[in-house]
């Protein structure tokens, strides 16, 4: 996995980032990763710095003074990576419901199959999420089928958070107009990419729920999802008009 970075947003995960971190890079001896860090009080970041030596110039930290939400975090080291050479950018969970075995697929996808973006996806085959409570699963089914509905994309895992760019899909994309902070900036990067009509593809993964430190979910995060969608595709199009 060459000029590939994944970038982890981090929020009081003191008990994943040294595994997750460590799983990543025995991936690939190429691999980058960037963690940005809104300076969890639990001190996951300082945890980061004294890895760096360890990794030195593979591992890097961004520090924001104040929790700001999942989607500005990747904003933020979107911008940082493309301010660097590298040509495949990753999003992933620091909490494990992403697999660090399937970095691999999801970058073949780009690298060798001719996708733009790779998601990985639970819901291509059946409901690949393990240990969720049922009403979770419904509402992230429910929550993608929605979006489907009302966007027109034709993607089973609309709210995926485990994803592989091309740098040109990060260039293009206007990351000074993503307005969506929580879930919905999920929604909305693959929304954005569907309308500049990247190739978009499904690589199906399962999905674990956490099982160390604290989930981050909030209603303000679900409601700003479901109310989101409608104003985002009314949005796309009045500028088509
Ligand atoms: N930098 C930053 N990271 C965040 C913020 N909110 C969540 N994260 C991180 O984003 C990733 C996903 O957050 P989770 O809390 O796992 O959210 P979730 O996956 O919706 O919830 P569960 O898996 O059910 O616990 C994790 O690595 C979090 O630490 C935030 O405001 N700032
Ligand atoms: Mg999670």
């Amino acid at each position: 996995m060459t000029n590939t970075i994944v970038i982890i947003p981090t929020y009081n995960e003191i008990e994943n980032i040294e595994a997750i971190i460590k799983a990543v890079f025995s991936q690939s001896d190429d691999v980058h990763v960037l963690v940005v860090d809104d300076n969890s009080p639990d001190l996951t970041g300082d945890k980061v710095k004294a890895l760096q030596t360890e990794y030195k110039n593979r591992l890097f930290l961004e520090v924001r003074q104040e929790k700001a939400g999942l989607g500005t975090a990747y904003i933020h080291g979107f911008k940082w990576a493309l301010a660097r050479a590298y040509q495949y950018i990753f999003e992933m969970d620091a909490d494990f419901s992403h697999n660090p075995n399937d970095l691999p697929k999801l970058y073949h996808a780009c690298h060798a199959e001719g996708a733009d973006l790779a998601i990985g996806s639970r819901y291509v085959t059946g409901v690949n999420v393990v240990n969720w409570p049922m009403s979770r699963v419904l509402l992230s089914y429910l929550a993608s089928r929605y979006v489907r509905f009302i966007t027109g994309m034709k993607i089973h895992d609309t709210t995926a958070g485990f994803v592989c760019y091309k740098r040109k899909v990060l260039e293009t994309i206007n990351l000074d107009k993503i307005k969506f902070i929580g879930y919905a900036f999920q929604i909305e990067m693959k929304f954005k990419a569907y309308l500049e009509k990247f190739k978009i593809t499904e690589v199906p993964v399962i999905f674990t729920d956490r099982t160390r430190g604290e989930s981050k979910l909030s209603s303000s995060i679900i409601s700003e999802a479901i109310f989101g969608v409608i104003s985002m595709k009314i949005n796309s199009l009045l500028v088509k008009k």
